[in-house]
């Protein structure tokens, strides 16, 4: 099946409304669909169950003198969803090839390295470009060569290993999705997301951590071709409506419930949707937790207003209900969203009277106070640089401070909006002036407190840790953040992805001087190289790059396999309703091969090797180096 670019600018049913290169946005507009499928095959709310997304087994575990590790192979691959109750299937791309990813969950303190296989076709088969992908593990302080910037490329039948350490992230539910310049939004949109979750002690002790009482909730939207394949209608560049609801690659599921606490972690992965979850009937939840970890107190709400990549974990009591009773959480939407016959549903509940086991202590916990974290610290007093930045459409063009990604390219990435030193404070100012959108910014690197929007307080359920904040429109947030624990380059952009690919991106720069050679060159530093290693791949040495190659004899060498460690691991598809597309059995690890004793290092796509080749350096820790 081919498509064209037109074509697939023509998806929408209401594409009518973007010709003429219409730049105004209409606001929020109310029709049946966005879908130019016939609406009788379009699915309906709450006729599916829920689904798990499967658990990602790492390829090994183990401990080595850099601490412990887990790697994993992730190869990107086509992958196929049932959406439309027909039957027919959706095709998409996915992590492991299931839409969303599997769920990677990982310790604190523990070394992530994981080879990122591109085994995607050469061109995307719907939307026509080359398939490259970048990936991004949203929410960690990566190194920036392994942080998914946006111009260092993986191609069709290459991988790159990315080094994902944990010891400077806290508990808190992150997400690995794509990041490719200019296609970030249609990867992602094909599927290429997926939870990552970091666990530790302190939100063991709070809050369930057990499947099925900690339940993931990857939500986005969608829109159906008259074929029936995934349409991309981006009106103008503006943003991406659809009008199906999906959580966790399921439309509109019911999730059976015990009368009980549970912590749901809802991920926005839409493209451009924002959401404003509530309960009905109306009622509480209690949020717990925020893009950066644990609130350093629990927040009741009744309504939230959740931009893209923003994550936020709440806990329900179902116990207030009578066994029988559905509950939903509905979407009260927000403004300069466009709304559809259902986008007012997001899933149900169904309270059961299945026996609760209290001897779970977070059966009926509701925690008040939670966990400090050293950015929710912070105070104005202690910024060195206060710094501006303006979100703007100008002619035709997402900008920041008037500036894009492609300015960047052309300055050969050096050209930066801000350069704090390693450990300062700031205070960054995100302005909105208006036009009819929001812009959920994500500035990678660092967790943000959000200290004030249009000089007021914010909002309740936003008094913890962040890494995106929604910047609705005339709207004007003060952040404050300590820039660290890496020096180096990181990219600053709008989350609504086709913002962000048109090109509301930017960058910053940590520690560097201005003429100072970067050590950790986000592209050049540990390129992607070309991987022969057939359909299922080969597991990445868990040692730091340039670390000697270990001794396999030695003790506490890894132990491969699922159920090492990781909580949850293997319980994916174990909850109930589980079972329906999307889920599966755990992700199986590839098959073992005897490990190379020198790395797979040749011509990669950019035809350099990796800087200090054959030098021992030291595990990618906190401290800065150079
Ligand atoms: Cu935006």
């Amino acid at each position: 099946m081919e498509f064209t670019r037109r074509s697939v600018l023509q998806l929408g049913g209401l594409s009518v409304l973007t010709v003429g290169g219409l730049s105004v946005p209409l606001g929020q507009v109310v029709a049946d669909s966005a879908s130019e499928l016939d609406p009788r095959l379009l699915p309906l709310p709450y006729r599916r169950q829920f689904a798990f997304p499967p658990v990602f087994a790492p390829a090994e575990t183990g401990e080595d003198e850099f601490g412990k590790f887990a790697t994993y192979v992730i190869n990107e691959r086509p992958a196929t969803a049932q959406v439309l109750p027909s039957g027919q299937l959706l095709a998409g791309f996915g992590y492991a090839g299931s839409v969303p990813g599997p769920t990677i969950h990982v310790e604190r303190g523990t070394r992530v390295v994981a080879k990122v296989r591109n085994r995607l076709p050469e061109v995307h088969p719907l939307f026509g470009y080359r398939f490259q992908t970048s990936t991004h593990l949203h929410g960690n302080p990566s190194l920036p060569e392994y942080d998914g910037y946006a111009s260092d490329v993986t191609l069709p039948g290459s991988s790159k290993v990315y080094q994902w350490p944990s010891e400077n992230t806290s508990a808190r539910t992150l997400w690995y999705h794509d990041h490719a310049v200019h296609h970030t939004a249609e990867n992602v949109y094909s599927g290429l997301a997926g939870q990552f979750q970091v666990h530790g002690p302190g939100e063991r002790a709070l809050l369930p951590t057990q499947s099925p009482f900690d339940v993931p909730l990857t939500v986005v939207d969608v829109m159906f071709a008259e074929n029936g394949d995934l349409g991309f209608d981006t009106r103008s560049e503006s943003g991406l409506w659809g009008d199906v609801i999906l959580v966790n690659g399921v439309p509109w599921p019911v999730l059976p419930v015990q009368r009980r606490v549970y912590r749901f972690r809802m991920l926005n992965a839409s493209v451009s949707r924002s959401y404003r979850p509530t309960l009905f009937p109306a009622g509480s939840v209690h949020m717990v937790a925020l893009d950066g970890g644990l609130m350093p107190r629990s927040r009741e709400v009744t309504a939230w207003r959740h931009g893209s990549a923003e994550r936020y974990e709440f806990l329900v009591d179902f116990a207030q209900y009578a066994p029988g009773q559905r509950v939903e959480l509905r979407n009260l939407s927000n403004d300069n969203n466009r709304d559809f016959d259902n986008t007012d549903k997001i899933m149900a509940f169904d309270v059961t009277d299945q026996p609760v086991d209290t001897s779970d202590h977070t059966w009926n916990l509701i925690p008040d106070t939670l966990a400090n974290s050293e950015v929710m610290t912070l105070t104005r007093e202690m910024a060195v640089v206060r710094r501006r930045l303006e979100f703007k459409r100008d002619g035709g063009q997402w900008t920041i401070n008037g500036r894009t990604w492609d300015d960047v390219i052309a300055s050969g990435f050096r050209e930066v909006v801000g350069n704090p030193g390693l450990g300062d404070v700031e205070v960054w100012t995100y302005q909105n002036g208006g036009g009819g959108w929001f812009h959920p910014v994500h500035m990678h690197l660092v967790d943000q407190q959000i200290l004030s929007r249009n000089g007021r307080p914010p909002f309740d359920y936003e008094l913890g840790p962040k890494d995106v904040i929604y910047v609705g429109e005339n709207e004007s947030v003060d952040i404050i953040m300590r820039f660290g624990p890496n020096r180096g380059r990181y990219m600053i952009h709008c989350h609504n992805l086709v913002h962000e690919d048109h090109d509301m991106m930017v960058q910053f720069s940590v520690g560097l001087g201005a003429d100072e050679v970067d050590p950790h060159d986000p592209i050049a530093t540990d390129p992607a190289q070309r991987d022969d290693d057939g359909d299922e791949g080969r597991a990445p040495d868990a040692r730091p790059p340039g670390a000697p190659p270990r001794d396999n004899s030695g003790p506490g060498s890894g132990s491969a396999g699922p159920g090492s460690g990781s909580p949850g691991t293997g319980s994916g598809s174990s909850g109930p309703g589980s079972g329906g597309p999307g889920t599966g059995p755990a992700v199986a690890p590839p098959k073992k091969k005897p490990k190379k004793k020198k790395k797979h290092k040749g011509k990669g796509p950019k035809g350099k090797g990796p800087t200090g080749k054959g030098k021992p350096r030291p595990p990618r820790g906190p401290r800065p180096r150079g």
